[in-house]
């Protein structure tokens, strides 16, 4: 018998990895993202996460671990190449980040992607108790808040958007964008990163469909869809107690020394997509090598390029590019022994990444377009020595809130080398002021505070426990 849930979250991926040993196959809570987020808030509720458990065919049957209820959606290969390569990731994806490489439009996928949105919310139809309410997150699972609601009219329903929301011109390119909107005005609550996200999507709600709005609440089907921006953050005071411990602190130290103790040491960390801006940070580098603003091996660059839905086009062409590229640079202005950067096309643990974060003199995170960026936040709460300059895109969500970065616009290499230069040579004391600054912003906005205030807005019940 299927148990029910008060608290049914509903997100593309269970947050779980199998894991295979000489024992057999066992679950294993997959690090960081979504359910670091989510934890405080499901641990205190009777809670279910319904999402893919990364296999192909059949889905396992529903099972605990780390006190949370796991209802395992199943998704086929073609389902995978079409709901999730396809519509997702080459259709919604790019033009949700500015169109910064061309979406491919395929009424295939989006035919796929319908189907696998009905049997998401079938599975949280199914999970939900009576009034339960039910939190369905990013550009996978758009329809599923109106899909929910048809079935089951009794919940509360929130949806998260982890992603941009795009300018009207740009949605509207979507073949499929009343069923989009639609479905996202099927929840009571509908979070955006960023204000301007809000907006453009009451906006839309005007435009496609003629709604009527006041501020950000519209006005539908004889009830209302409130928009507003809840812009996630990260656990600050579990990177900081990370960041503290002193194995991650003598492994960063380690770094250095095997970097060759350079004077500076640059680091960029992303998954290997092109939005986050690599290879123009790598061009900004290369041209300081070029004209001897930097030379190695007083600073060298680190880059971790985290590998990212490989089975997709533009994601293996971008990678062809990063790697030229980081040959290129290397095979100029490298020596032997001391490449000027550091490529790492592979997946690290929580502690290695903060002790590169401890290590780096400068962070550089730059988008052409991000919802947010946690890599950023987690720079600034791993600084506890209050070292390190962070430089950052205007065009992350972070930057609204980073307001003591080194901020550049992306789109102009000469800003990007401006401020990677002021950050290296910033003095000490103007460096720690605004790393300070920028802690303190942030112990006051973690991701516990992320969740609550979602929650309270969409009226949710108090947790108990
Ligand atoms: C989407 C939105 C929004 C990276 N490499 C490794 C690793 N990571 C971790 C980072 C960070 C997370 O992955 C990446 O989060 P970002 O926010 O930087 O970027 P997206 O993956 O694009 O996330 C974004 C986010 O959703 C949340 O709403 O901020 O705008 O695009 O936590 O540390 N973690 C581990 N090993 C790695 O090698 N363990």
């Amino acid at each position: 018998m299927t148990v029910r849930s008060g608290f049914v979250v509903v997100a593309n991926r269970l947050p779980v990895d199998e894991e295979v040993t000489s024992t057999g196959r066992q679950w294993r809570t997959s690090p960081g993202g979504l359910v670091t987020a989510l934890h405080p808030v499901l641990a205190v509720r009777d809670a279910t996460w319904v999402g893919w458990a990364g296999g192909v065919g059949g889905a396992p049957e529903p099972f605990d671990l780390d006190g949370i209820r796991l209802h395992p959606v199943p998704l086929s290969a073609d389902d995978i190449e079409r709901y999730y390569e396809g519509e997702s990731n080459t259709t919604i994806w790019p033009l949700y980040h500015d169109a910064v490489e061309p979406p491919t439009f395929n009424r295939r996928w989006s035919d796929a992607y319908r189907a696998v949105n009905e049997r998401f919310a079938d599975a949280a139809a199914e999970v939900a108790a009576d009034c339960a309410t039910v939190w369905v997150h990013d550009y996978q699972l758009q329809l599923v808040p109106a899909m929910l609601r048809a079935r089951r009219p009794d919940l509360r329903i929130g949806f998260f958007l982890h992603i941009p929301f795009p300018p009207i011109e740009l949605f509207m390119q979507m073949p499929v964008r009343v069923e989009i909107l639609r479905g996202l005005l099927g929840a009571d609550l509908v979070g955006f990163q960023q204000k301007l996200a809000a907006q453009n999507f009451v906006r839309l709600a005007r435009h496609l469909l003629g709604l009527r709005r006041t501020g950000t609440t519209v006005d539908i089907d004889g009830r209302t869809t409130k928009a507003d921006a809840f812009p996630i953050s990260i656990d600050v005071k579990e990177m900081e107690e990370l960041a503290a411990s002193s194995e991650v602190q003598a492994r960063a130290r380690q770094i250095r020394a095997e970097l060759g103790d350079p004077k500076t040491v640059i680091l960029g960390v992303d998954r290997l997509d092109y939005t986050k801006g690599i290879e123009l940070r790598l061009d900004a580098f290369g041209e300081l090598l070029e004209e001897g603003t930097l030379s190695v091996p007083d600073t060298v660059m680190v880059q971790v390029a985290t590998p990212s839905r490989e089975r997709v086009e533009h994601y293996e062409e971008l990678r062809v590019r990063v790697e030229r590229e980081v040959g290129r640079i290397n095979g100029d202005f490298g020596h032997v022994g001391v490449p000027a950067v550091h490529y790492l096309h592979q997946s690290y643990n929580r502690s290695e990444l903060a002790a590169l974060y401890c290590a780096a003199d400068v962070m550089i995170v730059t988008p052409l377009r991000d919802g947010m960026n946690l890599v950023a936040k987690e720079y600034v709460a791993a600084r506890i020595d209050q070292g390190g300059a962070l430089v950052l895109s205007e065009f992350t969500g972070a930057a609204s809130e980073l307001r003591h970065a080194f901020l550049c616009n992306p789109y102009d290499p000469d800003g990007v080398k401006d401020a990677l230069v002021r950050a290296i040579h910033v003095d000490k004391a103007e460096g720690r002021r605004r790393m300070r600054l920028m802690q303190r912003y942030l112990r006051a906005h973690d991701v516990n505070r992320w969740a609550r205030s979602f929650l309270a807005e969409l009226g949710a019940p108090e947790a108990t426990g």
